[in-house]
Protein backbone atom coordinates (compact mmCIF):
# COMPACT_ATOMS: atom_id res chain seq x y z
CA UNK A 1 0.00 0.00 0.00
CA UNK A 2 0.90 3.46 -0.63
CA UNK A 3 3.15 4.78 2.22
CA UNK A 4 2.51 8.29 4.33
CA UNK A 5 5.51 10.16 6.97
CA UNK A 6 4.51 7.49 9.81
CA UNK A 7 5.25 4.17 7.54
CA UNK A 8 1.95 2.79 5.39
CA UNK A 9 -1.42 3.97 5.18
CA UNK A 10 -3.31 2.23 6.69
CA UNK A 11 -7.21 0.60 6.27
CA UNK A 12 -9.24 3.00 7.89
CA UNK A 13 -13.51 2.53 8.30
CA UNK A 14 -15.46 5.40 9.87
CA UNK A 15 -18.50 5.22 11.91
CA UNK A 16 -21.11 8.23 11.86
CA UNK A 17 -24.79 8.20 13.05
CA UNK A 18 -26.59 11.15 11.78
CA UNK A 19 -29.04 10.65 14.66
CA UNK A 20 -26.42 12.48 17.20
CA UNK A 21 -26.49 15.66 16.10
CA UNK A 22 -29.36 16.88 17.51
CA UNK A 23 -29.36 15.50 21.08
CA UNK A 24 -29.78 17.71 23.78
CA UNK A 25 -28.93 17.04 27.42
CA UNK A 26 -30.17 20.36 28.16
CA UNK A 27 -29.75 24.36 27.65
CA UNK A 28 -26.93 25.09 29.56
CA UNK A 29 -25.79 21.58 29.50
CA UNK A 30 -21.68 21.28 28.83
CA UNK A 31 -21.63 18.30 26.99
CA UNK A 32 -22.79 19.12 23.36
CA UNK A 33 -23.11 16.10 20.99
CA UNK A 34 -23.57 18.46 18.28
CA UNK A 35 -19.62 18.62 18.04
CA UNK A 36 -19.47 15.33 16.80
CA UNK A 37 -21.50 16.66 13.82
CA UNK A 38 -18.69 19.42 13.71
CA UNK A 39 -15.87 17.19 13.28
CA UNK A 40 -17.68 15.26 11.05
CA UNK A 41 -18.40 18.46 8.85
CA UNK A 42 -15.16 19.65 9.05
CA UNK A 43 -13.29 15.75 8.04
CA UNK A 44 -15.97 16.10 5.19
CA UNK A 45 -14.84 19.20 4.06
CA UNK A 46 -11.46 18.29 4.00
CA UNK A 47 -12.22 15.22 1.82
CA UNK A 48 -10.86 12.92 4.40
CA UNK A 49 -13.94 10.62 3.98
CA UNK A 50 -13.18 9.59 0.30
CA UNK A 51 -10.02 7.73 2.48
CA UNK A 52 -12.14 5.80 4.55
CA UNK A 53 -14.40 3.09 4.27
CA UNK A 54 -17.97 3.87 5.61
CA UNK A 55 -19.36 1.54 8.30
CA UNK A 56 -22.99 0.51 7.98
CA UNK A 57 -24.91 2.22 10.54
CA UNK A 58 -26.91 0.22 12.65
CA UNK A 59 -27.85 1.32 16.34
CA UNK A 60 -27.09 -1.18 19.17
CA UNK A 61 -29.93 -3.74 20.41
CA UNK A 62 -31.06 -4.07 23.69
CA UNK A 63 -29.22 -7.41 23.89
CA UNK A 64 -25.74 -5.94 22.64
CA UNK A 65 -26.25 -3.39 25.01
CA UNK A 66 -26.92 -5.77 28.17
CA UNK A 67 -23.82 -8.10 27.46
CA UNK A 68 -22.26 -5.47 30.03
CA UNK A 69 -25.28 -3.62 31.37
CA UNK A 70 -28.09 -5.16 33.97
CA UNK A 71 -31.28 -5.04 32.46
CA UNK A 72 -33.11 -3.06 35.08
CA UNK A 73 -30.83 -0.14 34.16
CA UNK A 74 -31.32 -1.30 30.63
CA UNK A 75 -34.64 -1.31 31.08
CA UNK A 76 -34.81 2.34 32.39
CA UNK A 77 -33.00 3.72 29.34
CA UNK A 78 -35.72 2.49 27.11
CA UNK A 79 -38.45 3.98 29.07
CA UNK A 80 -37.92 6.63 30.68
CA UNK A 81 -38.88 10.01 28.97
CA UNK A 82 -38.36 14.19 30.18
CA UNK A 83 -42.09 14.25 30.77
CA UNK A 84 -42.22 11.03 32.59
CA UNK A 85 -39.28 11.99 35.11
CA UNK A 86 -40.91 15.23 35.62
CA UNK A 87 -44.11 13.74 36.77
CA UNK A 88 -42.71 13.11 39.53
CA UNK A 89 -43.81 9.49 39.99
CA UNK A 90 -42.53 5.70 40.21
CA UNK A 91 -40.51 6.70 36.75
CA UNK A 92 -38.76 9.27 38.45
CA UNK A 93 -37.69 7.38 41.68
CA UNK A 94 -36.24 4.79 39.51
CA UNK A 95 -33.83 6.87 37.18
CA UNK A 96 -32.51 8.77 40.18
CA UNK A 97 -31.81 5.38 41.48
CA UNK A 98 -29.51 4.72 38.78
CA UNK A 99 -27.56 8.05 38.67
CA UNK A 100 -30.54 9.51 35.85
CA UNK A 101 -31.83 13.06 36.79
CA UNK A 102 -32.02 16.93 36.76
CA UNK A 103 -33.57 19.98 38.51
CA UNK A 104 -31.78 20.13 41.99
CA UNK A 105 -28.48 21.75 41.16
CA UNK A 106 -26.78 19.93 44.38
CA UNK A 107 -27.78 16.25 42.98
CA UNK A 108 -24.80 14.55 41.19
CA UNK A 109 -27.80 12.93 38.47
CA UNK A 110 -27.66 16.84 37.19
CA UNK A 111 -24.44 15.60 35.09
CA UNK A 112 -27.47 12.46 33.42
CA UNK A 113 -30.32 13.98 32.62
CA UNK A 114 -33.33 12.40 31.17
CA UNK A 115 -33.05 13.60 28.18
CA UNK A 116 -35.38 13.29 24.52
CA UNK A 117 -34.35 10.54 22.51
CA UNK A 118 -32.13 9.06 25.12
CA UNK A 119 -32.51 5.18 24.30
CA UNK A 120 -31.87 5.83 20.94
CA UNK A 121 -29.21 7.92 21.29
CA UNK A 122 -27.48 5.35 23.58
CA UNK A 123 -27.90 2.77 20.78
CA UNK A 124 -26.71 4.87 18.00
CA UNK A 125 -23.15 5.91 19.56
CA UNK A 126 -22.92 2.35 21.06
CA UNK A 127 -23.85 1.00 17.75
CA UNK A 128 -21.27 2.85 16.56
CA UNK A 129 -17.94 1.35 18.51
CA UNK A 130 -19.46 -2.29 18.27
CA UNK A 131 -19.77 -1.32 14.27
CA UNK A 132 -16.17 -0.25 14.66
CA UNK A 133 -14.95 -3.14 17.10
CA UNK A 134 -16.51 -5.86 14.29
CA UNK A 135 -14.82 -4.35 11.35
CA UNK A 136 -11.51 -4.87 13.42
CA UNK A 137 -12.38 -8.24 14.22
CA UNK A 138 -13.30 -9.26 10.38
CA UNK A 139 -9.81 -7.90 9.76
CA UNK A 140 -12.40 -5.24 7.30
CA UNK A 141 -10.33 -2.17 8.94
CA UNK A 142 -6.99 -1.79 10.52
CA UNK A 143 -7.87 0.77 12.57
CA UNK A 144 -11.72 1.99 13.09
CA UNK A 145 -13.35 5.39 14.54
CA UNK A 146 -16.55 6.24 16.19
CA UNK A 147 -15.98 9.89 17.40
CA UNK A 148 -19.54 9.88 19.50
CA UNK A 149 -18.63 7.16 21.15
CA UNK A 150 -16.32 6.79 24.44
CA UNK A 151 -18.12 7.16 27.55
CA UNK A 152 -16.09 5.87 29.53
CA UNK A 153 -18.03 6.60 32.98
CA UNK A 154 -21.12 4.59 32.67
CA UNK A 155 -21.49 1.72 34.89
CA UNK A 156 -23.54 -1.38 34.80
CA UNK A 157 -26.24 -0.68 36.66
CA UNK A 158 -25.65 2.87 36.53
CA UNK A 159 -25.48 6.67 34.57
CA UNK A 160 -22.16 8.62 35.75
CA UNK A 161 -20.20 11.98 33.82
CA UNK A 162 -22.80 12.34 31.03
CA UNK A 163 -22.53 8.25 30.52
CA UNK A 164 -25.24 6.40 29.93
CA UNK A 165 -23.90 3.06 27.96
CA UNK A 166 -20.27 2.03 28.52
CA UNK A 167 -19.97 1.47 24.73
CA UNK A 168 -16.36 0.74 25.48
CA UNK A 169 -16.51 -1.92 27.10
CA UNK A 170 -19.25 -3.32 25.06
CA UNK A 171 -16.63 -2.94 22.17
CA UNK A 172 -14.09 -4.65 24.26
CA UNK A 173 -15.77 -7.24 24.89
CA UNK A 174 -16.90 -8.10 20.92
CA UNK A 175 -12.97 -7.38 20.42
CA UNK A 176 -12.29 -10.48 22.87
CA UNK A 177 -14.04 -12.50 20.80
CA UNK A 178 -11.14 -12.64 18.31
CA UNK A 179 -8.00 -10.98 20.43
CA UNK A 180 -6.07 -12.36 23.44
CA UNK A 181 -5.27 -9.56 25.14
CA UNK A 182 -6.59 -5.97 24.47
CA UNK A 183 -5.03 -2.80 25.65
CA UNK A 184 -6.87 0.27 26.69
CA UNK A 185 -5.76 3.74 26.40
CA UNK A 186 -7.66 6.87 27.88
CA UNK A 187 -6.31 10.46 27.47
CA UNK A 188 -9.42 11.79 28.45
CA UNK A 189 -8.79 14.32 31.12
CA UNK A 190 -11.03 12.46 33.88
CA UNK A 191 -10.34 9.33 34.63
CA UNK A 192 -11.76 6.30 32.89
CA UNK A 193 -13.69 4.64 35.88
CA UNK A 194 -16.28 2.87 34.43
CA UNK A 195 -14.06 1.03 31.99
CA UNK A 196 -11.23 0.01 34.31
CA UNK A 197 -13.53 -1.42 37.26
CA UNK A 198 -15.54 -3.35 34.20
CA UNK A 199 -11.84 -4.81 33.77
CA UNK A 200 -10.15 -4.59 37.18
CA UNK A 201 -9.59 -8.17 37.89
CA UNK A 202 -9.56 -9.11 34.15
CA UNK A 203 -5.80 -10.86 33.23
CA UNK A 204 -7.15 -10.01 29.05
CA UNK A 205 -7.45 -6.20 29.29
CA UNK A 206 -4.76 -3.87 30.62
CA UNK A 207 -6.29 -0.27 31.35
CA UNK A 208 -4.39 2.63 31.07
CA UNK A 209 -5.56 6.31 32.18
CA UNK A 210 -3.69 10.00 32.09
CA UNK A 211 -6.25 12.52 33.95
CA UNK A 212 -6.43 15.41 35.60
CA UNK A 213 -6.22 14.37 39.63
CA UNK A 214 -6.81 18.04 41.88
CA UNK A 215 -9.13 18.87 44.51
CA UNK A 216 -12.90 17.64 43.78
CA UNK A 217 -11.85 16.71 40.15
CA UNK A 218 -14.52 13.98 38.73
CA UNK A 219 -14.50 11.37 39.69
CA UNK A 220 -13.25 12.09 43.21
CA UNK A 221 -11.05 9.39 44.86
CA UNK A 222 -10.50 7.41 41.57
CA UNK A 223 -7.31 7.03 39.50
CA UNK A 224 -4.74 6.99 42.29
CA UNK A 225 -1.33 5.72 40.98
CA UNK A 226 -1.49 3.46 43.44
CA UNK A 227 -4.99 1.58 42.23
CA UNK A 228 -3.10 -1.12 39.69
CA UNK A 229 -5.85 -3.90 39.46
CA UNK A 230 -6.62 -7.08 41.59
CA UNK A 231 -6.72 -10.88 41.35
CA UNK A 232 -5.89 -11.66 37.67
CA UNK A 233 -5.63 -7.86 36.96
CA UNK A 234 -3.29 -7.18 38.88
CA UNK A 235 -0.90 -4.22 37.30
CA UNK A 236 -2.79 -4.37 34.57
CA UNK A 237 -4.34 -1.15 35.43
CA UNK A 238 -2.36 1.86 35.08
CA UNK A 239 -3.01 5.56 36.30
CA UNK A 240 -0.97 8.37 35.91
CA UNK A 241 -2.34 11.19 37.68
CA UNK A 242 -1.66 14.78 36.87
CA UNK A 243 -1.72 18.18 38.16
CA UNK A 244 -3.17 20.96 35.91
CA UNK A 245 -1.42 22.88 33.31
CA UNK A 246 0.79 19.89 31.79
CA UNK A 247 1.83 20.76 28.02
CA UNK A 248 2.68 18.73 25.00
CA UNK A 249 6.71 18.39 26.18
CA UNK A 250 5.75 16.96 29.87
CA UNK A 251 2.59 14.63 28.73
CA UNK A 252 5.24 13.11 26.15
CA UNK A 253 7.68 12.64 29.03
CA UNK A 254 5.35 10.22 30.86
CA UNK A 255 3.32 9.24 27.68
CA UNK A 256 5.73 7.35 25.81
CA UNK A 257 7.83 5.48 27.80
CA UNK A 258 4.95 4.36 29.96
CA UNK A 259 3.27 3.10 26.82
CA UNK A 260 6.27 2.09 25.14
CA UNK A 261 6.22 -0.28 28.82
CA UNK A 262 3.01 -1.01 28.31
CA UNK A 263 3.22 -2.85 25.39
CA UNK A 264 6.34 -4.68 25.77
CA UNK A 265 5.08 -6.44 29.18
CA UNK A 266 1.46 -6.80 27.95
CA UNK A 267 1.79 -7.49 24.60
CA UNK A 268 -1.93 -6.62 22.85
CA UNK A 269 -3.18 -7.70 20.38
CA UNK A 270 -5.95 -5.07 19.45
CA UNK A 271 -5.75 -1.47 21.06
CA UNK A 272 -8.72 0.60 22.16
CA UNK A 273 -7.97 4.71 22.51
CA UNK A 274 -10.28 6.75 24.14
CA UNK A 275 -9.28 10.50 22.97
CA UNK A 276 -11.09 12.71 25.29
CA UNK A 277 -10.82 16.05 23.51
CA UNK A 278 -10.66 17.60 26.98
CA UNK A 279 -7.27 17.35 27.93
CA UNK A 280 -6.73 19.91 25.33
CA UNK A 281 -5.47 23.58 26.36
CA UNK A 282 -8.49 26.33 26.90
CA UNK A 283 -11.17 23.17 27.14
CA UNK A 284 -14.33 24.33 29.87
CA UNK A 285 -13.70 21.81 32.09
CA UNK A 286 -10.03 20.35 31.89
CA UNK A 287 -7.27 22.42 33.34
CA UNK A 288 -4.28 20.92 30.83
CA UNK A 289 -2.46 22.37 28.12
CA UNK A 290 -1.87 20.41 25.45
CA UNK A 291 -1.86 21.80 21.70
CA UNK A 292 -4.14 19.10 18.98
CA UNK A 293 -0.58 18.26 17.82
CA UNK A 294 0.05 17.00 21.23
CA UNK A 295 -3.11 14.92 21.45
CA UNK A 296 -2.70 13.43 18.46
CA UNK A 297 0.79 12.58 18.63
CA UNK A 298 -0.71 10.33 21.49
CA UNK A 299 -2.80 8.56 18.81
CA UNK A 300 0.83 8.46 16.00
CA UNK A 301 2.21 6.74 18.86
CA UNK A 302 -0.26 4.06 19.47
CA UNK A 303 -1.14 3.54 15.85
CA UNK A 304 3.20 2.98 14.92
CA UNK A 305 2.64 -0.30 16.95
CA UNK A 306 0.52 -1.67 13.72
CA UNK A 307 -1.87 -3.47 15.78
CA UNK A 308 -5.73 -3.00 15.15
CA UNK A 309 -6.63 0.14 16.23
CA UNK A 310 -10.25 1.29 18.10
CA UNK A 311 -10.18 5.24 17.86
CA UNK A 312 -13.16 6.56 20.05
CA UNK A 313 -14.40 10.13 21.40
CA UNK A 314 -15.37 11.13 24.77
CA UNK A 315 -14.94 14.52 26.72
CA UNK A 316 -14.28 17.94 24.96
CA UNK A 317 -16.40 21.25 25.88
CA UNK A 318 -14.83 23.67 23.87
CA UNK A 319 -16.82 22.56 20.69
CA UNK A 320 -14.12 24.28 18.09
CA UNK A 321 -11.28 22.48 19.55
CA UNK A 322 -12.69 19.04 19.68
CA UNK A 323 -13.71 19.03 16.70
CA UNK A 324 -10.48 20.27 15.14
CA UNK A 325 -8.89 17.83 17.28
CA UNK A 326 -11.01 14.86 15.61
CA UNK A 327 -10.45 15.61 12.38
CA UNK A 328 -6.80 15.85 12.71
CA UNK A 329 -6.68 12.99 14.28
CA UNK A 330 -8.92 11.13 11.59
CA UNK A 331 -6.32 12.34 8.95
CA UNK A 332 -3.41 10.86 11.46
CA UNK A 333 -5.31 7.92 11.23
CA UNK A 334 -5.55 7.82 7.47
CA UNK A 335 -1.31 9.05 7.54
CA UNK A 336 -2.67 12.23 6.01
CA UNK A 337 -1.16 16.00 5.84
CA UNK A 338 -3.94 18.37 5.74
CA UNK A 339 -3.69 22.22 5.67
CA UNK A 340 -3.83 24.01 8.79
CA UNK A 341 -6.57 26.41 7.10
CA UNK A 342 -10.30 25.55 7.84
CA UNK A 343 -12.23 24.86 4.46
CA UNK A 344 -15.23 27.06 3.89
CA UNK A 345 -18.01 24.62 5.16
CA UNK A 346 -21.36 24.86 7.28
CA UNK A 347 -19.53 25.28 10.95
CA UNK A 348 -16.75 27.63 9.95
CA UNK A 349 -17.73 30.33 11.53
CA UNK A 350 -17.09 28.43 14.81
CA UNK A 351 -13.39 28.51 14.34
CA UNK A 352 -12.94 32.45 14.12
CA UNK A 353 -11.59 32.71 17.72
CA UNK A 354 -8.59 30.63 16.15
CA UNK A 355 -8.11 32.50 12.57
CA UNK A 356 -10.17 29.38 10.82
CA UNK A 357 -6.74 27.35 11.62
CA UNK A 358 -7.29 24.06 12.41
CA UNK A 359 -4.08 24.31 14.87
CA UNK A 360 -5.02 26.83 17.84
CA UNK A 361 -2.39 28.23 19.84
CA UNK A 362 -2.15 26.36 23.18
CA UNK A 363 -3.34 29.10 26.33
CA UNK A 364 0.31 31.09 27.32
CA UNK A 365 0.95 32.20 30.87
CA UNK A 366 -0.69 29.08 32.32
CA UNK A 367 1.15 27.56 35.09
CA UNK A 368 2.04 23.84 34.92
CA UNK A 369 1.89 22.52 38.27
CA UNK A 370 3.20 19.16 37.11
CA UNK A 371 6.72 20.18 38.82
CA UNK A 372 9.58 17.50 37.70
CA UNK A 373 9.56 15.88 41.30
CA UNK A 374 5.75 15.30 40.82
CA UNK A 375 6.56 13.65 37.53
CA UNK A 376 9.61 12.26 38.18
CA UNK A 377 7.52 10.32 41.51
CA UNK A 378 4.62 8.91 39.32
CA UNK A 379 6.99 7.94 36.46
CA UNK A 380 8.84 5.51 39.01
CA UNK A 381 6.01 4.37 40.63
CA UNK A 382 4.19 3.79 37.33
CA UNK A 383 7.77 1.89 36.00
CA UNK A 384 7.86 0.07 39.24
CA UNK A 385 4.39 -1.24 39.16
CA UNK A 386 4.98 -2.47 35.60
CA UNK A 387 8.16 -4.39 35.96
CA UNK A 388 5.84 -7.33 38.09
CA UNK A 389 4.37 -8.11 34.31
CA UNK A 390 8.10 -8.95 33.06
CA UNK A 391 7.98 -12.56 31.70
C1 LIG B 1 -23.27 20.51 34.22
O1 LIG B 1 -24.02 24.00 33.62
O2 LIG B 1 -18.20 16.92 39.23
C2 LIG B 1 -24.57 19.99 34.02
C3 LIG B 1 -22.21 19.68 34.59
C4 LIG B 1 -25.61 20.84 33.72
C5 LIG B 1 -26.61 22.97 33.42
C6 LIG B 1 -27.39 23.45 34.63
C7 LIG B 1 -27.09 22.86 35.96
C8 LIG B 1 -26.15 23.67 36.77
C9 LIG B 1 -20.75 21.55 34.70
C10 LIG B 1 -20.96 20.21 34.85
C11 LIG B 1 -25.54 22.92 37.93
C12 LIG B 1 -24.47 21.96 37.51
C13 LIG B 1 -23.79 21.27 38.67
N1 LIG B 1 -25.44 22.15 33.64
C14 LIG B 1 -23.07 20.04 38.25
C15 LIG B 1 -20.21 16.34 41.34
C16 LIG B 1 -20.96 17.27 40.59
C17 LIG B 1 -22.44 17.35 40.74
C18 LIG B 1 -23.05 18.04 39.53
O3 LIG B 1 -15.47 13.91 29.77
N2 LIG B 1 -22.49 19.37 39.40
C19 LIG B 1 -20.35 16.18 39.96
C20 LIG B 1 -18.76 15.19 35.53
C21 LIG B 1 -18.60 16.27 36.57
C22 LIG B 1 -19.25 16.40 38.95
C23 LIG B 1 -17.69 15.26 34.48
C24 LIG B 1 -16.85 14.15 32.39
C25 LIG B 1 -17.21 13.20 31.27
C26 LIG B 1 -16.03 12.79 30.39
C27 LIG B 1 -16.46 11.76 29.33
C28 LIG B 1 -17.95 14.21 33.42
N3 LIG B 1 -19.51 16.02 37.68
C29 LIG B 1 -20.41 18.66 40.44
C30 LIG B 1 -21.03 19.30 39.21
C31 LIG B 1 -24.20 22.72 33.77
C32 LIG B 1 -23.07 21.87 34.09
C33 LIG B 1 -21.78 22.39 34.32
C34 LIG B 1 -19.90 19.33 35.27
N4 LIG B 1 -20.06 18.09 35.75
C35 LIG B 1 -18.55 19.58 35.28
N5 LIG B 1 -17.90 18.48 35.77
C36 LIG B 1 -18.85 17.60 36.04
O4 LIG B 1 -15.00 12.19 31.13
C37 LIG B 1 -17.54 12.18 28.43
CA1 LIG C 1 -8.21 9.66 31.18
ZN1 LIG D 1 -13.56 13.97 30.28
Amino acid sequence: SQSCPDGPKRRVCYYYDRGIAGVDYGEDHVMVPRRVDMAHALIRSYGLLGDMARLRTRPATADEISSFHDEGYVGLLRDVTPEGFAAGGEMTHAAKGFNVGAFAKDDRSVDNPPIAGLWDYCRRYAGGSLAAARALVSGEAEIAINWSGGLHHACRERASGFCYVNDIVVAIHELLGRFRRVLYVDIDVHHGDGVETAFIDSARVMTVSFHQRTKNFFPDGKGLVEHVGVGDGQYRAVNVPLNEGMDDQGYHGLFRPIMAKVMEVFQPEAIVMQCGGDSLSGDRLGNQNLSIAGHAQCVRFMRSYNLPLLLLGGGGYTVNHVAACWCYETAVAIGKEIDDAIPVHCYDSYYRSQGYKLHYPVAKGIKNDNTDFHVTRTMSIVMRNLTHLEA
